[in-house]
């Protein structure tokens, strides 16, 4: 095999700590496989490493990915999600002592709106990539293999020869999705991976000002033909004998007619697969969501968010409380599971907004619905966190880290928490950065976040017991099947009702 030009390292990982143990589930890396297919169909050897099956019993030591990257390519790309972006500046940091004379790319979508913050303050890091990498890649290979000056590539933050940080012109987006060949799914073990996301768009329009998915992308959507969807999905069941999808996209349901279309299509097709959605409540409706099941989804997630109006309006999420309840109430008698995810912990979201909040929790909660309430995330792209961000001062409390930062879940188990030793580097990095790393601080844990965790847990939602919350992750993006033991929710009391 020619020698490789690019070394690839997915960590985007879904690990859930539960106490002393890690659950790990193996999600296909997709954008990583994207991104390589792409510098494949470009002429580059791409030598893709997933750190998700790493088989280290602590994983989360920088020098474990030294390890893990023996013998890199000349440039070395690292993808990653702002849970273990601290993680992976430490670890480059690591890399590029071990191998001085590599290049080193951050790339993926935790690094959105901090690049020249990171690029300022760790020279190790050589660039960043900004946005969809498909032709970033292949340009900036090409013109680091040149010698080029990378100030010419689009979508990147890079350093000019007096050592400036430079943001190059934006990197237009992809229009035309179908144009994109599959994903490189040669380079990986398809059944080793439990999770079989697909994107049938990518980005969306909504201004929800606490989400990060619209301005990582831009606050612009493109989207795949039905027919390019169910291509991919018949390669898989064929390649790969998956009969399970889960479509990653929070914006599935966006238009009713190509819903509809699909439903029709992958019935016809005759495919024995099932499939999860998300859908916004205000975008579906009763045929909708039958025409779904009947074409075998069986789970659809709704993004709730809050109980109270107030709250709603706040966030612009665009539908009321009552909307909510009403969709929720239907979808329930529709699908084998329906989940609910809430954020809590809005700085500017009151004690009585809080309570009705938790009061429709449990009134859909008994409907049968799976509740999944989330801490905020101070995520740096989103507009909650600009334009907050001078009223609140920013509190650091580990044991409180909203759930899915770092190892996930560790909001569960309070009580038991204890930062690791091994860990302790990566919490003081943190505490330096926060403009990088905001995700880990809260707004006003005292009388916002402590309060209300209270009360969540006196009802049920975040149990101590291992036990009662069985083994399931955070439910995001869990592409389990439905009816797998210990998957039922992470609700104690309801484990009978849903499924
Ligand atoms: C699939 C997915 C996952 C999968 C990842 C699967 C995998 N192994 O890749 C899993 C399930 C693991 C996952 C987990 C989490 N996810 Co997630 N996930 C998504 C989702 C739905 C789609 C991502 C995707 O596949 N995009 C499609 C590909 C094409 O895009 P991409 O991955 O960004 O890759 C492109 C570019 O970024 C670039 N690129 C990527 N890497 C590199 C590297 C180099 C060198 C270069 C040049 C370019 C490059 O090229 C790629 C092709 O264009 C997005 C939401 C969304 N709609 O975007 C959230 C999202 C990425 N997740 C998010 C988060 C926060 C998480 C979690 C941390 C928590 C959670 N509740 O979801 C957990 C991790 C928990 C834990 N405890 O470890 C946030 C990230 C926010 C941020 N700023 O980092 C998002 C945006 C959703 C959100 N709620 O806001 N996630
Ligand atoms: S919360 Fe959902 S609807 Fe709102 S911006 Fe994020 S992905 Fe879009």
């Amino acid at each position: 095999m020619p020698a490789a030009d690019l070394t690839l390292l997915n960590l985007n990982l879904l690990y859930v700590r539960y106490l002393e143990g890690i659950d790990r589930e193996l999600h296909v890396p997709l954008g990583c496989l994207y991104l390589t297919r792409a510098l494949e169909d470009a002429g580059y050897v791409v030598d893709f490493r997933d750190y998700q099956l790493n088989t280290f019993d602590e994983p989360f030591l920088p020098d474990r990915i030294v390890e893990f990257l023996h013998d890199p390519a000349p440039v070395i790309g690292f993808s990653v999600m702002a849970n273990l972006l601290p993680f992976a500046l430490l670890a480059m940091k690591e890399v590029k002592q071990r191998y001085p004379d590599r290049f080193l790319v951050l790339g993926g979508v935790g690094a959105k709106a901090v690049e020249e913050q990171i690029m300022t303050r760790f020279p190790w890091v050589d660039a960043i990539a900004v946005g969809e990498g498909e032709r970033t890649g292949p340009e900036l290979l090409a013109a680091w293999q040149a010698g080029a000056d990378l100030r010419q590539v689009a979508g990147l933050v890079v350093r000019g020869p007096d050592g400036q940080v430079v943001r190059t012109p934006r990197r237009e987006r992809i229009r035309n999705l179908d144009a994109l060949p599959l994903p490189a799914f040669h380079k990986v073990d398809l059944p080793r991976y439990q999770g079989y996301g697909l994107m049938s768009t990518r980005g969306c329009p909504y201004p929800c000002t606490f989400c990060s998915v619209a301005p990582v992308w831009d606050h612009d959507s493109t989207f795949r033909s039905v027919d390019h969807i169910i291509a991919e999905m018949r390669h898989l069941h064929e390649q790969a004998g998956v009969k399970m999808f889960l479509f990653q996209d929070e914006f599935f349901v966006c238009n009713k007619p190509k819903v509809m279309a699909f439903c029709q299509k992958l019935r016809e097709t005759g495919l024995p697969v099932l499939w999860k959605a998300f859908g916004r409540v205000d975008l579906t409706d009763r045929e909708m969501m039958e025409t779904m099941a009947a074409a075998g989804c069986v789970e659809l997630r709704f993004g709730i968010e809050s109980g109270s109006d107030r709250v709603l309006q706040l966030v612009k999420k665009g539908f009321t409380a009552e909307q909510a309840i009403a969709r929720v109430g239907e979808a329930v008698q529709i699908f084998p599971r329906v989940d609910a995810f809430y954020v809590w912990g809005f700085p500017f979201e009151t004690m009585e907004d809080f309570h009705q909040t938790v009061f429709q929790m449990v009134m859909l909660r008994k409907m049968g619905a799976r509740i999944l309430p989330s801490l905020l995330c101070l995520l740096p792209q989103t507009e909650l966190f600009r334009e907050n961000r001078e009223r609140y001062p920013l509190d650091f409390s580990p044991s409180l880290f909203p759930e899915y930062m770092i190892t996930g879940h560790e909001i569960s188990h309070l009580s038991h928490f204890q930062v690791a030793p091994t860990h302790r580097p990566i919490y003081e990095f943190i505490q330096e950065h926060p403009d990088i790393f905001p995700g880990f601080f809260h707004m006003d844990l005292a009388n916002n976040v402590l309060p209300k965790l209270k009360i969540l847990k006196k009802f049920g939602f975040y149990p101590e017991d291992r036990e009662l919350s069985g083994t399931d992750s955070c439910g995001a993006h869990s592409p389990r099947t439905t009816a797998a033991p210990g998957l039922a929710t992470r609700v104690a009391e309801t484990t009978t009702t849903a499924g």
